[in-house]
């Protein structure tokens, strides 16, 4: 059984706490860190084998705790990860591995003087299984070569502290490392583009939409309309045009409904629904390798989490320049293959 430490059980964290406890196999959750001690005890008030603990270093130096799942605010992952690498410990890192490109370095470089791969990044839509049928059938070749990708990441509602850095680093990383993932590739340029600004964006820091448009190293070219205030529904796209066709991510399916001379389809505002079985994959597919006293080969790795560091900290730079910008990539060190 793997004993896991969680740090941070806002609305996500909680989530995957009960997943561990509730839905996956060979793990269970025996300490949980928050700043927010209160709330994190109702969290585990229902069950007494959990212990808080309050610092989240002694969280991950307990010896009770086998493996961490870091899923405190973004700018803590750095500090977090390198700290359970000191100590050997399998960690299940959400998005960002850190808050900049040269921090994630820092996390990479760390991991590889360790001589161990303990790191999964929490890019849980590797793990959807409509990502999935679309990344085989484009890898398989049978459309021809993929040349362009249009994606599309709609929130309905965001509040009034998102800005466009987060726009980035929160929301685009999705689609920077889905669209890595999915042609199996890396980015060489990221341009962000700001059309007209909806009236709903409720920061003057917040352009809503943008446009972020990367290409790849094989040069490919991706554009990813982020809508964080879109309104109407959490919507998830992307259409990939292949030498001999196109490929469409499909929708999840809904009941489909007529009345008084309409005809729809529900949507759902909730993100973390919409890929529940995505979540509980990856946190299985963490467990058992945990457990194998191993890496999940399908799953993102730090150098990953590295990569869209880079990349966002490219378009980061873009949203100010609204120039095309370099992504200084290079290609996967040995560690990492495989
Ligand atoms: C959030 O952090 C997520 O991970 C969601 O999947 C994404 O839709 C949202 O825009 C992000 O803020």
């Amino acid at each position: 059984m793997l004993n896991v430490g969680i740090i941070g059980v806002g609305s996500m964290g909680t989530q995957h706490f009960l997943r561990i406890m509730n839905k996956i196999h060979g793990a269970t959750v025996v300490a949980v860190s928050d700043i927010n001690e209160a709330h994190a005890k109702e969290v585990i008030a229902p069950y007494p084998s959990v212990r808080f603990i309050a610092d989240p270093f002694a969280l991950i130096n307990d010896p009770e705790v086998d493996a961490i799942v870091i899923v405190s605010i973004d700018s803590t992952h750095e500090e977090y990860c390198l700290e359970a690498i000191k100590c050997g410990k399998f960690i299940f890192c959400e998005k960002p591995l850190s808050a900049s490109a040269e921090g994630a370095k820092k996390v990479v470089d760390a991991e590889i003087a360790g001589g161990k791969r303990l790191i999964q990044m929490g890019f849980n839509r590797r793990f959807d299984p409509a990502y999935e049928e679309l990344k085989a059938l484009v890898v398989s070749g049978k459309l021809g070569a993929p040349l362009v990708a249009h994606c599309a990441h709609r929130n309905a509602n965001y509040p009034a502290q998102y800005n466009d850095v987060v726009a980035v680093t929160g929301t685009a990383i999705h689609e920077i490392d889905t669209m890595a993932w999915l042609v199996g590739d890396y980015f060489t340029k990221a341009q962000v583009i700001f059309p007209k600004c909806s009236r709903h964006s409720k920061n003057k820091d917040l352009h809503d939409p943008q446009i972020v448009m990367l290409t790849t190293s094989s040069g490919m070219v991706i554009s990813c309309e982020i809508w964080v205030n879109c309104q109407y529904a959490y919507d998830i796209r992307c259409e990939v045009l292949c030498e001999d066709g196109t490929a469409t991510l499909p929708r999840p399916s809904r009941v489909d409904v007529c009345t008084n001379q309409t005809h729809y389809k529900g949507m759902t505002t909730d993100g973390l629904g919409y890929f529940a079985e995505a979540y509980d994959r990856e946190f299985q597919a963490w467990a058992d390798a945990c457990n194998a006293g191993t890496y999940c080969k399908a799953a993102a790795s730090a150098w990953d989490g590295y990569c869209a560091a880079v990349t966002t900290d490219a378009c980061l730079k873009s949203q100010k320049s609204g120039a095309i910008e370099e992504v200084p990539l290079t290609d996967r060190p040995n560690f990492y293959k495989g």
